[in-house]
């Protein structure tokens, strides 16, 4: 049965990033309820009414995964490590974006799944690319253009955002070879809960995954969950290790203890949410008055990384342009628009990070480390960083 643990309010598309705000922009602006929910039969956390992807995955997608340092570098030691330890002769990613991870493959043996077209374009000048949705359609099309299965499945970030995880499922198992092992990253719910990053919630990210979850769910597409990594991507994820029933991969001692270290967590009990739904709350209330006492002594704030993320926090805890005077974004195609929802104008950081600035909330939480390393002159010449990961605070 599934039971509403939050309701994060009346949200736009996270990627909706406006190129003007215009009246008859905003008019057309879409949004939907947030609410999200716990399934007490298979653990499954998940976005009560997903939307359509075909609305979400266009020509127009904004997110590149090679933006940051921090993520070039974990995709290319993930594929250093999953070439030693299965040798791979076939690679299907699917939601490859603009290749990050692929281009540490010999492009022979690599095929890419990617539904936004402007990234489909980047990955196909170099990889065989289907610029199509992950279905059972495809995964046929793709075992009959290929004679042989796929050895290896990689999918970071994009299993969570497909709505129908049981076509999703049935048809990684349909490209599957004997012995071939389906990779998943996604962000760890038991992360979320601990670090309070509600903001982990948006339209895109249908599913939030657990290990409980995942072990019960695959179980019913004659597929195994037989290992994990805690990995600290996108501030604390989980590396799934998938293969058919039949194959010859051993459960491991480090599946066993994280499963037990969830259960200790409650995360099969719905009371745990409910009292990370209160904490939530809390977490508004706090953010939004350390906002209005800074603006009250007349400080300039702006935000750093127009992050999807970005979006639920400022229209959950309602910030807007009265609060911040704009964000700052290292991509390109980010540049120049508004922030879905609030409106808030997006800069290039060389404009909009100078000594003007008294405070920088940090969208980009997630990349704290690299961005603090980055900015150390600035922080030394008096810029201040506002997280609101684990609780709202200047750093
Ligand atoms: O699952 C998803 C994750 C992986 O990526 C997608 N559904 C969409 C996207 O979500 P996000 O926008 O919350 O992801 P990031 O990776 O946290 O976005 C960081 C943003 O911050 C990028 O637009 C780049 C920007 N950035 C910056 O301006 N300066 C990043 C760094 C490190 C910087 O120094």
């Amino acid at each position: 049965m599934k039971k509403i643990f939050l309701n994060l309010g009346r949200q736009p598309l996270a990627n909706s990033f406006l190129k003007d705000i215009s009246k008859k922009t905003i008019k057309r602006e879409f949004f939907y309820n947030l609410k999200i929910c716990f399934d007490t039969s298979n653990f499954l956390v998940s976005i009560q009414r997903p939307v359509n992807p075909k609305k979400q995955y266009t020509n127009e997608y904004a997110h590149r995964a090679s933006e940051s340092q921090t993520m070039r570098t974990a995709f290319k030691n993930i594929a250093f490590n999953l070439k030693k330890k299965f040798r791979p002769s076939t690679i299907l990613e699917i939601g490859s974006n603009d290749g990050v991870f692929l281009k540490n493959f010999n492009p022979k043996k690599v095929i890419a799944v990617e539904p936004c077209k402007n990234l489909a374009n980047i990955t196909k000048k170099k990889f065989k690319t289907y610029p199509e949705f992950w279905n059972l359609k495809l995964s046929k099309k793709i075992t009959k253009n290929k004679q042989r299965k796929i050895d290896l499945v990689f999918s970071a970030n994009t299993i969570s955002h497909i709505p129908n995880l049981k076509e999703s499922l049935s048809s990684l198992y349909n490209v599957l070879s004997e012995n071939g092992v389906i990779v998943i990253e996604d962000p760890s719910l038991l992360s979320i809960l601990k670090n309070n990053s509600y903001d982990q919630f948006y339209d895109e990210h249908v599913y939030v995954f657990s290990a409980i979850a995942i072990k019960c769910l695959v179980k019913d597409y004659n597929l195994r969950l037989f290992d994990v990594d805690k990995i600290s991507t996108h501030g604390g994820s989980l590396r799934y290790y998938i293969c058919k029933n039949t194959a010859k991969y051993k459960s491991t001692s480090k599946l066993k203890k994280y499963l037990e270290t969830e259960k200790k967590n409650n995360l099969n009990k719905f009371e745990t949410y409910k009292k990370f739904s209160n904490r939530v709350k809390k977490s508004k209330k706090n953010l939004y008055e350390l906002f209005k006492k800074i603006k009250r002594q007349n400080k300039k704030i702006i935000s750093y990384g127009a992050t999807y993320k970005s979006t639920t926090v400022f229209n959950y805890c309602k910030i807007d342009n009265k609060i911040f005077d704009y964000v700052t974004d290292t991509t390109k195609n980010k540049q120049g628009k508004f922030t879905p929802g609030t409106h808030i104008p997006i800069i290039s950081p060389e404009r909009g990070i100078n000594e003007t600035v008294d405070y920088a909330f940090l969208g980009a939480w997630n990349f704290k480390k690299e961005i603090l390393k980055k900015e150390k002159e600035r922080i030394k010449s008096g810029l201040k960083f506002i997280t609101h990961v684990p609780y709202p605070r200047i750093i």
